[in-house]
């Protein structure tokens, strides 16, 4: 049997499977098509940006581990690089973007000289992809930020500095959401905190608010800009105290109405974020995800088809918060081929989305209702072994995207032909 007929003779079996339970395969594929996910651009250069040629950008916590060979140092390297990913990946999607990837042309710009101007090559490049972005300031990594504070901190000119490359930010994440048709959604993510116990956990927060009102007091047009603030527990150097945590945040979104960013590995390493979507969805508008897997500590592994990350797409269409819960991804691998860490990534997120759009939610629930939890952890168990690869597979095929593992063909082909050669000018250079 030909693979293309093996694909779709299992479809048509497991589209059975499924109807049997009330649900239309069909219609799920449909609605997964239809869900972005915003791809972070800093998976293809371990966080690095192009501000000046060869940045290593670091500090505030963020540690991208690992020395795969390979790594995008141009612009036009990481935008291949993203091609080739997207290439892999079923669905429309979208880039998400640091300031730190500016376009200079070759001359340095700092922070708080940015314009749309520097970015409008990746506008260039989304709308050639007929992708939407989204957008953040960086407020790491930077000589004003070396001594952990940025927006909170006490001099007045360095938090002014900060404010400025945020308002900046903003403006230009209104930009690319003019210029591309969808809002794009600037987050703001700050490493602000003390390594050891401070006297002083209130000055700093109240430093903070300040700063944040005076950086979303232009109103700008929801159609192009949404905000989101995103919070953290700890960061390395900031174990003690965190002045952007997540009732800081919390408050904040809800007060100012902003979107609220929660991060799958901001909290403490039990503690889940599928519980807290509920939570949250009761009280604010709309919410980003940063998705990642924290592994005993905000560690950003790539995202895996984990119970958690089950949970939280269970969550998500459970809720019906698909208009209203941005998925952006959000993890740093520099120990594997890059490009496959991106495609294992956000193919896992796809996955579970998948995987909650097949569930048989009326039954499930009625069960619940019914206070038959019997029956309901029987059905939650069955279903894991449904066919769910096989519409999966199906997927894929119709989007025109390798089926199973052949993706890794591809990637290791690109290593081949343009990974390694990137190695090889870096030792001739
Ligand atoms: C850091 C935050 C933040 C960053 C990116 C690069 O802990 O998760 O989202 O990972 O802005
Ligand atoms: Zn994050």
């Amino acid at each position: 049997m030909s693979r293309d007929r093996e694909i779709e003779q299992a479809y048509v079996l497991a589209k059975e499977q499924y109807g049997r339970l009330g649900v239309d395969t069909d219609k799920v594929i449909a609605a997964l098509a239809k869900i972005p996910i915003s791809l972070h651009c800093w998976q293809g250069d371990d966080v690095g940006g192009f501000e000046t040629v060869g940045a290593v950008l670091s500090g505030g916590g963020i540690q991208a581990t690992g020395n795969y060979p390979g790594k995008a140092t141009t612009l036009d390297q990481l935008r291949a690089d993203l091609d080739q990913t997207l290439s892999l990946i079923p669905g429309t999607h979208r880039l998400n973007l640091h300031a730190s990837y500016l376009d200079n042309g070759g001359t340095f710009v700092e922070r708080d000289e940015i314009t749309p101007e520097h970015f409008h090559s990746w506008i260039d490049w989304a709308k050639a992809n007929k992708m939407g972005m989204d957008f953040n300031p960086t407020c790491f990594s930077h000589a004003k930020a070396e001594d952990g504070f940025t927006l909170s901190h006490q001099d007045q000119g360095i938090r002014a500095f900060w404010i400025t490359h945020c308002k900046l930010s903003r403006q230009i994440g209104a930009e690319i959401g003019k210029q591309l048709g969808t809002p794009c959604i600037t987050n703001v993510w700050i490493p602000d905190g003390y390594k050891d116990i401070p006297v002083d956990r209130k000055a700093p927060r109240e430093r903070l608010a300040a700063a944040l009102d005076e950086v979303f007091a232009e109103a700008l047009d929801k159609r192009h800009n949404l905000d989101a603030v995103e919070a953290k527990l700890f960061g390395i150097g900031a174990e003690s105290y965190t002045v952007g945590s997540h009732e800081f945040y919390l408050a904040y979104a809800l007060t100012r109405k902003t979107l609220l960013c929660i991060d799958a590995g901001h909290f403490h390493p039990t503690e889940v974020i599928s519980d807290k979507l509920s939570a949250v969805m009761t009280f604010l508008d709309e919410i980003l995800l940063h998705v990642s897997r924290p592994v005993r500590w905000d560690s950003d592994h790539v995202v895996i088809l984990s119970d958690e990350l089950q949970a939280i797409a269970q969550e998500v269409v459970r809720g019906d918060y698909l208009d209203r819960v941005h998925l952006g991804l959000d993890f740093f691998d520099a120990s594997i081929n890059r490009i496959g860490a991106w495609v294992i990534g956000t193919r896992c997120m796809i996955k579970a989305l998948l995987m909650a759009l097949l569930e048989p939610i009326d039954r499930l629930r009625a069960f619940e209702q019914a206070g038959d939890y019997t029956a309901r952890l029987a059905l939650t168990e069955e279903l894991k072994t449904l066919p769910f690869g096989a519409v999966w597979d199906s997927y894929c095929a119709q989007q025109s995207v390798p089926v199973g593992m052949a993706w890794l063909d591809a990637v290791k082909g690109y290593e081949r032909d343009v990974l390694s050669k990137r190695d090889r000018e870096l030792v001739s250079r």
